[in-house]
């Protein structure tokens, strides 16, 4: 069937009209801080409170979208911190956007770096908020935007990091009962190789049922940890060691990685795509651990699955302990992929003692369900909120 000249002007005049309505009106950015249920120690920082910036951005049309830019132990995981994020969202960032439509996400991804230096985790942050408010106005969820659903749920796996082998044999114990939980990640590092073998190996003897076991030493060790302790770590049935050695020294990974009977998983390594194709293609890891406050974005960071499969490396879906919003965030883009063998790990809605959003993620059967659209298919609470955010 042809259409008639009218019919297609229509068309371009609805798009049109459409498009300028998304125009960004407005970008807020707010700190909020959420008390853990216990302290999460790595092997740089620990905290026992969660703090992160809600972005907020407001269409012409009126439609609001939530995004959420987290840090670790303020400017420790990475350089940002909140103050930072609030900073550059609303000096530069927000400058830059204003007036771009939301409809148009490639041009707010080049605005935006044309306006600020990686900054990922704020700009990740805007993102995110700029697809809940497109997907909001067109009635769709923002996977669908992405790409659609390959998947309606994701294993999801859960961190022991009190460093109290007593309490992390409970707590194992707890999450294997309510069935949320059966593969665990062990944050190593911040006591001794030995003293971290003896928590893991008491783990192992006490809780059988657990599944599968990643370690996480953050860069906390040398090559040479490495040759003595990855061969008790076979012993104890670890499957996936993640980035034991410091994130620039690839050729110590590449060797590490060549001699090593477990796989390694690339983490603080590799944020750009041309760090995950160097890592890839040297061989520093067979997993990349994708992550939003690495990719600076959503069509980024699927993007960046897509460059770690081609340089060799099979998917994670990682986190930075965000609560529900960036979870529902990374969940949007891990729902799209067509392989995530190593499930995901965003258990951090759930160390926070409570929630800012009416709807938590669901996790059942150790799985964490994909929440439905429109957008993010997560709804601020605004008394919450209120209780939560930092004085000013
Ligand atoms: C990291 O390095 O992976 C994610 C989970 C966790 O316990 O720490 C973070 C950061
Ligand atoms: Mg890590």
């Amino acid at each position: 069937m042809a259409y008639s000249t009218a019919e297609v002007v229509d068309t371009v005049t609805q798009d049109q009209d459409f498009i300028s309505r998304t125009a960004i009106r407005e970008i807020r950015a707010q700190i909020v801080t959420l008390p853990s249920i216990r302290a999460h120690r790595l092997s740089n920082t620990e905290f026992s409170k969660r703090e992160f910036v809600l972005v907020r951005v407001r269409l012409a049309n009126g439609i609001e979208g939530i995004g959420e830019a987290a840090v670790l132990g303020g400017p420790r995981w990475a350089e940002e911190s909140v103050e930072s994020i609030q900073a550059v969202v609303t000096r530069y960032l927000s400058p830059a956007l204003i007036g771009c439509p939301a409809a148009r996400p490639a041009e707010v991804a080049a605005r935006m770096s044309r306006a600020a230096f990686r900054n990922n985790s704020a700009k990740g942050a805007i993102e995110t908020a700029t697809f809940d408010a497109l997907a909001r106005s067109l009635d769709v969820s923002v996977t669908t935007l992405l790409g659609g659903a390959l998947r309606e749920s994701v294993p999801v796996l859960w961190a022991l990091a009190s460093g109290d082998a007593d309490q992390e044999v409970e707590e194992a114990r707890a999450k294997l009962a309510t069935r949320e939980h059966r593969d665990f990640k062990i944050k190593l590092g911040f006591a001794s190789p030995e003293a971290d073998l003896r928590r893991l190996q008491k783990l192992r003897d006490e809780v059988p049922e657990m599944r599968r076991l990643i370690v996480d030493v953050n860069q906390a060790w040398s090559e040479a940890d490495c040759r003595r302790y990855l061969p008790i770590l076979k012993e104890l049935q670890v499957d996936l060691i993640e980035q034991p050695l410091p994130g620039d020294d690839f050729e110590g990974m590449a060797r590490v990685a060549a001699q090593s009977p477990i796989p390694l998983m690339v983490d603080e390594a590799a944020f750009s795509h041309r760090e995950i194709t160097r890592a890839g293609t040297m061989g520093c890891g067979s997993v990349y651990s994708l992550k939003l406050v690495k990719s600076g974005g959503l069509m980024a960071l699927s993007q960046a699955a897509r460059v770690a499969e081609s340089s060799g490396m099979e998917l994670y879906g990682g986190c930075l302990l965000e609560g529900s919003i960036g979870a529902a965030a990374h969940l949007a883009v891990f729902a799209t992929l067509p392989r995530l063998p190593w499930g995901c790990e965003h258990f951090g809605p759930r160390l926070h003692v409570s929630e800012i959003v009416r709807d938590p993620l669901v996790i059942e059967d150790f799985h964490l369900r994909v929440p439905q659209g429109p957008g993010l298919g997560v709804h601020l609470d605004e008394d919450r909120l209120r209780d939560a955010l930092r004085p000013s």
